[in-house]
């Protein structure tokens, strides 16, 4: 049995929707990973250290068969094959991927926690999301929408691609 993953894809230097392009083939070309839904693009404020260019971020589905720390270890190469440098800490990046959800599993140790524990107060992570996830995907959470209305970055989130429908593959068999 394949577990469902949603992870988070954020973009500030260079051709970011080239970077986001690539990130998501080669996800699905990786033996253990499939692709399934996949949100629009958005183009958003940067939040923490905002003295950088704009973000594209997005959110897609996975498939796969690693364990979360396996499939944390295939996304950071996927990172570095696209040639992210880990600069400053908040800072420009070719590509960020973040695992957000895998199923309803809960992981906190020093290298990794699922459900990624800012996601709920992101805008940048939660509308691409909201697209491609049910409400209940978020363990404790009972509305997507209700957390984006909260969200101090809500403003700085705009479509910049819209993707109809969200699915790649879909229906997808699990
Ligand atoms: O956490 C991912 C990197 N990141 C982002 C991002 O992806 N989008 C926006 N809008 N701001 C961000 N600040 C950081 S750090």
């Amino acid at each position: 049995m394949k577990a469902r993953v949603y992870i988070a894809l954020g973009t500030n230097i260079g051709d970011r929707e080239k970077h986001l392009t690539e990130a998501c083939s080669l996800l699905d070309g990786h033996a253990h990973i499939a692709l399934g839904r996949v949100s629009s693009v958005y183009e958003t404020e940067p939040v923490g250290y905002t003295e950088q260019r704009q973000f594209l971020n997005m959110a897609t589905e996975l498939f796969t068969d690693l364990a979360p720390h396996a499939l944390l270890s295939a996304m950071l190469k996927i990172e570095s094959r696209l040639g992210r440098k880990r600069l400053i800490r908040w800072g420009p990046r070719k590509i960020d991927l973040d695992i957000l959800l895998y199923n309803q599993e809960q992981v906190d140790i020093p290298s990794l926690q699922i459900p990624h524990p800012r996601m709920t107060e992101r805008a940048f992570v939660l509308v691409p999301l909201a697209e491609i996830a049910p409400d209940g995907a978020i363990p404790g959470v009972e509305s997507m929408a209700v957390c984006i209305e909260k969200s101090p970055d809500k403003e700085g989130v705009r479509l910049w691609k819209q993707n109809n429908g969200g699915a790649k593959f879909g229906p997808f068999e699990n």
